[in-house]
């Protein structure tokens, strides 16, 4: 319950603040370098940089750059990498001594790890934010107070924030393990829309049986996925009517107590079900083991539709979508099935933990205070918006008269204007190297396009299939992205977890085909987690968990 109410007032603490910095409020971009960026003698600071680079960005000549330096009194020096081997540049730059005051890099390309920021932060190479957030960073300070999961994210075990790492709160993203089910096929055999186990088993027999393709062939493939990341998972959706699966960790979590999930009872009895579905033909055996590709074959397959159901974040990684595509419209999001001991839906915050602007014992003190002055900048709704997507009037304008927001609950702030075909990249933003405060409020008041199966309502698409989702994860969820492991059994754990992960995966499908017993194998395969020493991986989970401030 609390962290659901917590994650609540987040929303609400930030609604609030999207539509105070609506009416004008004090995100003035004026003040903020006045205050200590520029010196009295009216000197710029320079700052040396090291930034990740697209290859449709020219940091020294962006208009953002300019805005920035001019803004905050600074003169930046630019080492910039392309996307590709940023990694080892960034770590090249570390070991021969020559590094910057200032990483500024993109989350997705490349980011200090957890155990990276505590090995140069030991070192005193990286040095902590805390102080200088508190001094001259108001609008960074309130995310991290208002925010619990990005504040624990951005604490180390010693208390130092070390760097911090981009906040961008996809909603879609956050409930990965999303069921499409072919509302047509369901229309066509007189169904309704399944909402238990057994409803769903019926309505994917009639999908193989009734021939609802019409080709008189007995082609269809009543419930598909795949094996990447996605959500494209079969099982965590099957399975969530009957215990939490979270597809990631198999931790579930009981009054502040770290367990498994995958050595109870009802972790059994869901693989009885869906080996039941399974026995009577109604998974494609490839979901368990075809890549994305194999995936969308099925799901795009031109002479006759054959999907009954598929398993994934968003249909578009089975099917093509938008306006012209055949299939597009017939999948649509089935609510959690409502099982025998639970109705879950799994949640993933969709952010992960390291850090993407990262202070070096190399800046200056006035290189510090400008280069935090700049990044609690982005964390402002002006900020975000101005250097995310760019100058007003050419990169973005404000909402037309009848323009929908994302969220249609909330007033819209604004509309991207894309590139036109054949347009030059214009160069007036900084991008992903941005997005700091992304939060869901602010997502959320992006104008989006009515009709939810035209491309540009592709999002909103997304949005009301995660609808159906929200909220029904269990009150307490052992927050992985969340926690610091100690780093002195980092690698135990991580070994741990890929040896557990793995045994885990293998003997579901192992009793899902058959190739196992429930009835005979369960013993020795709850005694085979034991001998992966599973409670020594729950005790430093708990003590990661005991340790970070999301406990406190
Ligand atoms: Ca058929």
């Amino acid at each position: 319950m609390r962290k659901t109410a917590t994650r609540l007032l987040v929303l609400i603490l930030m609604l609030s603040f999207v539509l105070a910095g609506c009416s004008g409020g004090n995100d003035n971009p004026g003040s903020a370098g006045k205050e200590g960026g520029m010196p009295d003698s009216g000197e710029k600071v320079t700052i040396n940089v090291f930034a990740h680079q697209g290859s449709d960005m020219d940091l020294k000549t962006n208009k953002f750059t300019k805005k920035m330096e001019e803004q905050f009194g600074i003169k930046f020096n630019w080492t910039t990498v392309p996307f590709d081997g940023a990694a080892e540049k960034r770590q090249i730059s570390l070991a021969s001594g020559d590094y910057p005051d200032l990483y500024m890099l993109i989350p997705w390309v490349d980011r200090f790890s957890q155990t990276d920021l505590l090995k140069f932060g030991q070192q005193g190479v990286i040095i902590p934010l805390n102080d200088l957030i508190d001094e001259h960073a108001p609008h960074i300070k309130e995310v991290l107070e208002n925010n619990e999961y990005y504040k624990a994210m951005n604490t180390a075990p010693d208390g130092n924030i070390y760097g911090l790492t981009g906040l961008n709160e996809c909603f879609h993203c956050s409930y990965p393990n999303k069921m499409w089910i072919n509302t047509k096929w369901l229309d066509q055999l007189g169904l309704e829309q399944p909402t238990t186990p057994e409803e769903f088993k019926a309505v994917l027999e009639a999908f193989k049986t009734q021939d609802p393709n019409g080709n008189g062939k007995a082609d269809e493939v009543p419930l598909s996925g795949s094996v990447e990341n996605f959500g494209v998972h079969v099982i965590p959706y099957l399975m969530n009517g009957f215990i939490y699966n979270d597809d990631r960790t198999y931790l579930i979590m009981k009054e502040g107590q770290v367990d498994t999930a995958a050595n109870k009872p009802e972790w059994k009895e869901a693989l009885a079900y869906i080996k039941s579905l399974y026995d009577g033909g109604l998974i494609d055996p490839g979901a368990f083991t075809q890549n994305a590709g194999a995936y969308k074959k099925i799901g795009d397959n031109a002479d006759a539709q054959l999907l009954g159901a598929g398993a994934g974040m968003h249909p578009a990684l089975f099917l093509t979508t938008g306006e012209d595509a055949p299939y597009s419209k017939d999948y649509n999001p089935l609510p959690p099935l409502q099982g025998p001991h639970a109705d879950y839906a799994t949640f993933n915050y969709p952010i992960d933990p390291g850090a993407s602007f990262v202070l070096t014992n190399k800046a200056s003190k006035e290189a510090q205070i400008a280069a935090i002055q700049m990044l609690d900048y982005f964390y402002t709704q002006e900020g975000a918006m101005l250097s995310y997507l760019g100058e007003e009037g050419t990169s973005w304008r404000k909402p037309q008269d009848g323009e929908i927001a994302l969220n249609d609950k909330v007033e819209p702030l604004y509309k991207a204007i894309p590139l036109e075909s054949g347009e030059q990249p214009r160069n007036d933003n900084w991008g992903a190297l941005t997005q700091y405060n992304h939060h869901r409020a602010y997502r959320d008041a992006e104008v989006q396009g009515t009709d939810i199966y035209a491309d540009d309502g592709y999002e909103r698409r997304l949005y009301e299939a995660t609808l159906l989702m929200e909220g029904k994860e269990p009150q307490d969820i052992f927050p992985h992205w969340a926690l610091w492991v100690d780093p002195l059994v980092a690698d135990e754990a991580s070994m741990m977890q890929t040896n557990i992960k793995d045994y885990i995966d293998q003997n579901a499908l192992l009793f899902i085909t058959g190739a196992k017993s429930l009835d005979k194998d369960w013993d020795d395969y709850v005694k085979g987690l034991e001998g992966l020493n599973m409670p020594r991986y729950i005790e430093i989970m708990q003590a990661a968990y005991d340790s970070s401030t999301i406990s406190k």
